[in-house]
């Protein structure tokens, strides 16, 4: 059993408290976790505090940059423990993790680095009644210690996500890791050490929300802004704490994405698409499709297609080549999954297939399987329909015209992301504008560019980071006017 421990001022630290952190595999402890109580969490304020105001604060950008690269190298130096230890929380396959989570983690820091020794800030001449004039320009201050919430479905990539721009931008983090999750936060110290990240800047604390770790970092004083993502409600919650000291918070959270298929698609593309935004990393992708909408011409073919396609996955082990398809996260998410499972027949779903338990043998019958699952039928008002489940599930719906695809697709309290799929390019404009989402792809799924914008609409969030959307928030831009 592995032992994982608070990374705080560059040391690891043990709690009194501990946990296990059981394998989404088979259901059993592979880890001992320490949850920080409230000293451990000051302290990790404290030294995150006295690092800002010490040598990270004090560092040029050149060097900064520099030694975020040297992180980034770090990671792929030392790829294959990210990749076990991120499979071993997470079950998921390898082939995934090694070409999504891990290098992503590691290309975080160099992109974020890059965009703030390159990005200009403002400069405006103003005139004065002496005709001396002014001049203005905007100049970025780190916003502080960043309290960083995270979920655990993509663990290191979006902890990194967050992390990266923040110490980019000059701030110091205390990181909370899902506790799920804890793994590759812990080992990323060792990198940080090793890149001369002087300690202070990077803590990790582990343990779980309420009464834990998370709230206790999310209620500190010491902390000047909150990074989270994670589920909407856990989101008001951190938001509620936030408004004490009136704090700025970005909130990443969940989603209900529609997909929505023209009839004059690439259809071999859009079936690839939809299978793997439905049923990648099982379902547990804050962008992942759980409503698709199809044009009724096409419909039946599609469904049969979609169907032949899940059913090709393989549902199987993180260290199989073949595998398509991982476990769920956790006992409790499989149970509240299987829970939508039994609800979509209960509405009166047709179970176009999965719907259940796969059979993975007794050796991994503690683990958190389920079946890629497909269902048509529901009405748009039905549960199944309308609220997030993040497992590997959709509800396919025929549609007749773009105004009534528009309505049912934006009829929903979500509003993360669209993947639509059509060879008609004003079309294809006209949809991705009027539908209320942060981000729509058009003929593709999760095509990441890390300059660009990235959040949620309604209960998706609040704010946008990537590019310069992360400068705005993990900086505090004052503007210097100087009279000449
Ligand atoms: P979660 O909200 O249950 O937990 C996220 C983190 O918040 C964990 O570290 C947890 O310990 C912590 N937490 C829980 N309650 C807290 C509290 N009261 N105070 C402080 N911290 C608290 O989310 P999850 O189950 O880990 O992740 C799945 C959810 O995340 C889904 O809803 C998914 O859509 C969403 N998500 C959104 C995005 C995005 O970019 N919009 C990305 C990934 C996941
Ligand atoms: O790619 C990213 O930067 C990002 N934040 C992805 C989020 C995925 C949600 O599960």
């Amino acid at each position: 059993m592995k032992n994982i421990l608070n990374f705080i001022n560059g040391e690891y630290v043990a709690s009194e408290r501990q946990f296990d952190k059981k394998s989404p595999l088979t259901g059993a402890a592979i880890a001992t976790v320490h949850e920080a109580d409230k000293a451990q969490v000051d302290a990790a304020v404290s030294a995150a505090r006295a690092a800002l105001d010490g040598p990270w604060g004090q560092m040029s950008v050149a060097e900064r940059v520099e030694r975020l690269h040297a992180v980034a190298d770090g990671i792929n130096q030392r790829f294959d423990e990210f990749l076990a230890a991120e499979c071993a929380d997470t079950g998921k396959p390898m082939s995934l993790a090694r070409h999504i989570d891990i290098p992503r983690g590691a290309a975080n820091f160099k992109v974020f680095a890059d965009i703030v020794k390159n990005v200009p800030t403002e400069f405006f001449e103003t005139a004065t009644p002496d005709g001396r004039g002014a001049i203005n320009y905007g100049y970025r201050a780190p916003i502080g210690v960043v309290g960083v919430i995270c979920p655990w479905n993509l663990p290191l990539l979006l902890m990194t996500w967050k992390v990266g721009p923040a110490l980019a931008c000059g701030n110091t983090v205390v990181v909370k890791p899902s506790e799920e999750t804890p793994q590759t936060a812990a080992l990323l110290g060792e990198v940080m050490n090793a890149a001369g990240i002087p300690p202070g800047v990077y803590n990790v604390v582990h343990g779980f929300g309420p009464g834990s770790a998370g709230e206790f970092v999310t209620t500190h004083p010491g902390v000047d802004a909150i990074t989270f993502t994670g589920e909407t409600r856990t989101g008001e919650a951190i938001m509620k704490a936030a408004a004490h000291g009136a704090r700025p918070v970005s909130l990443e959270m969940g989603g209900k994405n529609a997909a929505i298929v023209f009839a004059d698609c690439d259809f071999d593309a859009a079936i690839e698409g939809t299978l793997r935004s439905a049923f990648v990393n099982c379902g547990q992708v804050c962008l992942g499709t759980e409503r698709v909408y199809v044009e009724r011409p096409i419909f039946d073919k599609f469904v049969a297609a979609l169907k032949l396609g899940a059913e090709g996955m393989k549902v199987g082990l993180p260290d199989d080549a073949a595998t398509s398809m991982g476990p769920l996260i956790s006992k409790e998410h499989q149970e509240k999954v299987l829970s939508y499972y039994q609800l979509a027949v209960e509405e009166g779903a047709t179970v176009i297939t999965g719907g259940g338990v796969p059979d993975m043998g007794a050796d991994y019958a503690g683990g958190a399987w389920v079946q890629p699952t497909i269902w048509t039928g529901l009405s748009e008002s039905a549960r199944v329909v309308k609220e997030e489940i993040f497992g590997p599930c959709c509800h396919i719906s025929p549609f007749d015209s773009e105004e009534e695809v528009l309505a049912k697709a934006n009829d929903n309290v979500y509003g993360l992301a669209t993947a639509i799929w059509t060879r008609d390019l004003a079309r294809a404009h006209r949809t991705a504008q009027r539908m209320k989402v942060g981000l729509a792809w058009v003929n593709s799924w999760f095509l990441r560019d890390l300059r660009t914008p990235f959040g949620g609409s309604k209960q998706s969030g609040i704010g946008r980071e990537g590019g310069v959307h992360s400068l705005e928030f993990y900086t505090d831009m004052k503007n210097v006017c100087i009279k000449l």
